[in-house]
């Protein structure tokens, strides 16, 4: 028998929500300060990510691996306008379906980990495969600076990448960087910066998909809506469980409180009032 929602319920995330440092510490994330940024870089495998983590961590940086996984955690701190900043390294993937573990682990620590910054670093050779991952990104988060590497490598193959449309069009700032020269790396902590403390508002674009697909998330949005009440984002919960992806549940139920994900299977498959 189907069971009425009833917002705020003990099964419901919003009444058992997770301080955002209890969050981080889960993915090995520790803070000293609760003035510390939390920012996870993202990216393709082989754009330069972790050139632009060293640049800017410098010797401040420890590895381990991601907790109950084999796959490397970098995390490192860097300073900028007075504010510390602990970068999240996350492994290189083309994509966040969770198709692999790094994809798993990149895709959890965007969700979960509550990063309050996500740069993602894009090869400016290829931009058009990278940004596939870019929209991915803002479907789960709209805090995002997009980072334009190896812009030397473009420029030397003749290539031209205009910032000012790419961010216009993305509704993201966008940085252009040669990070094994250290260039653009200050600018892109300005934006990193001004993201994560909400001096710039970002106004992401979204993937519009074809009729039949957004008649589908607009059924399930507003009652994911309902159950995750702003934890996730309901549009991209709805692609992801349209598209057949039960890891998002056992992710939802490994990070959010246990009941939460019982909660949102049940009400998922009974609960449409
Ligand atoms: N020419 C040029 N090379 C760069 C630049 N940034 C990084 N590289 C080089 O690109 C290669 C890959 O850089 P990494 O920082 O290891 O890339 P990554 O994204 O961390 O790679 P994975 O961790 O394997 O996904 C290295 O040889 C870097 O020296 C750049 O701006 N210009
Ligand atoms: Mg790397």
């Amino acid at each position: 028998m189907s069971r009425p929602c009833q917002q705020g319920c003990s099964g419901c995330p919003s009444s058992q929500k997770e301080d955002p440092q209890v969050l981080q510490e889960k993915f090995a994330v520790k803070l000293t300060s609760p003035e510390q940024i939390v920012v996870a870089l993202a990216g393709n495998p082989n754009v330069g990510k972790s050139t632009v983590f060293n640049a800017l961590t410098g010797l401040n940086q420890h590895t381990g691996n991601w907790p109950g996984k084999t796959v490397t955690n970098a995390q490192g701190l860097t300073r900028h306008k007075n504010r510390e900043f602990i970068l999240v390294d996350l492994p290189g993937t083309y994509s966040l379906l969770a198709n692999s573990v790094d994809e798993q682990v990149a895709r959890d620590f965007l969700c979960f980990g509550n990063p309050q910054a996500t740069i993602v670093v894009v090869d400016a050779t290829c931009l058009e495969r990278n940004l596939n991952l870019v929209f991915q990104v803002l479907e789960i988060t709209s805090k995002v600076v997009v980072c334009v590497n190896l812009l030397d490598e473009a420029k030397r193959k003749g290539l031209e990448v205009n910032i000012k449309t790419l961010s216009q069009e993305l509704g993201v700032p966008v940085v252009p960087t040669v990070a094994r020269d250290g260039q653009g790396l200050k600018e892109l902590m300005n934006a990193v910066h001004d993201v994560a403390l909400g001096i710039i508002k970002t106004n992401p674009q979204k993937m519009t998909y074809d009729q039949d697909i957004e008649e589908a998330i607009q059924t399930i949005e507003p009652k994911l809506n309902n159950i995750l009440q702003g934890l996730l984002d309901s549009r991209w919960v709805a692609l992801r469980l349209l598209d057949g992806d039960h890891t998002i549940l056992q992710s939802i139920y490994e990070h959010l409180k246990v009941d939460a994900a019982h909660s949102l299977e049940r009400r998922v498959t009974y609960c449409h009032d």
